[in-house]
């Protein structure tokens, strides 16, 4: 099957839908999307090792289907807050992995042009917002953001990723309280990965966030993180209720952090069965065997991710560093830029799902 089938139109006929809402482009392109994270990602840690990535490194290994596919289900004119394990949501958007790889060696043709390392970026121009390293205060980002379109009368959501460790934290009582009291389009996905650095879940939570979702008056919904086309669906659906003015959804998804907290971490502290258990659960691999049954080349398209992120490295190793007489370059907003234009004339390489139902 032609990977352009994962392009902007591929959604766009909503007869193409079946009744999961997922065309096979559609399913295609997750499992393209997630190849490229995983890809991207054990790249950059190569180049960490070699000594070219400055600081420490923080991935998403194991947890891709859950930004791939909360990602997918959004609409070009949403805006999204995504963290340190979400690359994937960078990529659906259309984020070239040139300017990912860059960004962690902090070159000028990075995404902050070398101005912040590693996972603390977002190319506004395709939605994304910059995570700050505050935990949780995208929620509130986030919030903000959807407070905005409800005040603009906007058919537009945003949505944050967040981590089970967040949930100790007051930001994130106080972003359900008010967009509940609100009823603001925004949409909170709690990647529950097990561990917050070293701290266990048994050692964060008595009650389960979900169960708060009642205590805020919202759904909560539990998902399987390590599928990527029930994290759609739930988002989907998630995304139908915001843009009817019926609030906020609070979605867990539930996976594991196959890695240690960053590159410096070895977790010790993770019990290698509990690890095995996991791996057993790789979500690319159940997405390549639902793609394969769809009589897509598997293989194909794994080299063809391969070479993708082969030439994006050697792009990015060719970006120069930043010039120093420019580091206050960027640092406030200038009036003269206006109002943030979306790339491309708001067209992104993912499914347009959203667009095909009629709510982008
Ligand atoms: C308020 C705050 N405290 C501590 C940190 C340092 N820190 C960064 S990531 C992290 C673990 C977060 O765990 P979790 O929210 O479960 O997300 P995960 O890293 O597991 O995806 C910590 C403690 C921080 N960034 N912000």
């Amino acid at each position: 099957m032609a990977l352009e089938t994962a392009g902007p139109l591929a959604g766009t006929d909503p007869a193409a839908h079946g009744p999961g809402h997922l065309t096979p482009g559609d399913r295609a392109g997750l499992l393209r999307s997630m190849l490229l994270m995983r890809s991207v990602e054990e790249r950059a840690m190569n180049l960490y090792r070699q000594g070219k990535v400055p600081g420490s490194f923080y991935d998403g290994f194991g947890q891709e289907a859950v930004s791939v596919g909360a990602a997918w289900a959004l609409a070009a004119t949403d805006r999204l807050c995504i963290l340190h394990r979400d690359l994937g949501a960078h990529l659906v958007r259309g984020v070239p992995p040139a300017r990912i790889l860059g960004q962690y060696m902090g070159r000028d043709g990075g995404i902050t042009r070398g101005r912040d390392g590693n996972v603390h970026f977002g190319d506004h121009t395709r939605g994304c917002v910059g995570m700050v390293s505050m935990l949780p205060d995208m929620m509130l980002v986030a919030t903000g953001m959807a407070m905005g379109f409800k005040l603009r009368h906007q058919d537009r959501v945003a949505l944050t990723f967040f981590g089970d460790g967040s949930t100790s934290r007051g930001d994130f009582h106080e972003a359900l309280n008010w967009a509940s009291v609100q009823r603001l389009p925004v949409i909170f996905v709690l990647e529950n990965n097990q561990y917050a650095y070293s701290t266990p879940l048994a050692a964060q939570f008595v009650v389960d966030p979900i169960a708060r979702a009642d205590a805020y008056g919202m759904p909560g919904v539990r998902v399987d993180g390590n599928d990527a086309e029930e994290v759609f669906e739930a988002v989907h659906a998630a995304r139908e209720r915001a843009l009817v003015g019926a609030g906020p959804t609070l979605i867990e998804a539930v996976t594991m952090r196959m890695h240690g907290h960053a590159a410096h971490d070895d977790m010790k502290y993770v019990p290698p069965a509990q690890l095995e258990e996991w791996r057993a659960k790789d979500p690319i691999d159940r997405q390549a065997a639902r793609v394969a049954r769809d009589g897509v080349d598997v293989d194909a398209l794994r080299e063809e991710v391969r070479a993708l992120v082969d030439a994006a490295t050697q792009e990015a190793l060719a970006m120069p560093m930043p010039d120093p007489a420019t580091a206050h370059h960027g640092a406030f907003h200038d009036p003269a830029d206006g109002e943030v234009v979306l790339a491309d004339g708001g067209e992104a390489p993912w499914s347009g799902f959203a667009a095909a139902g009629g709510a982008g």
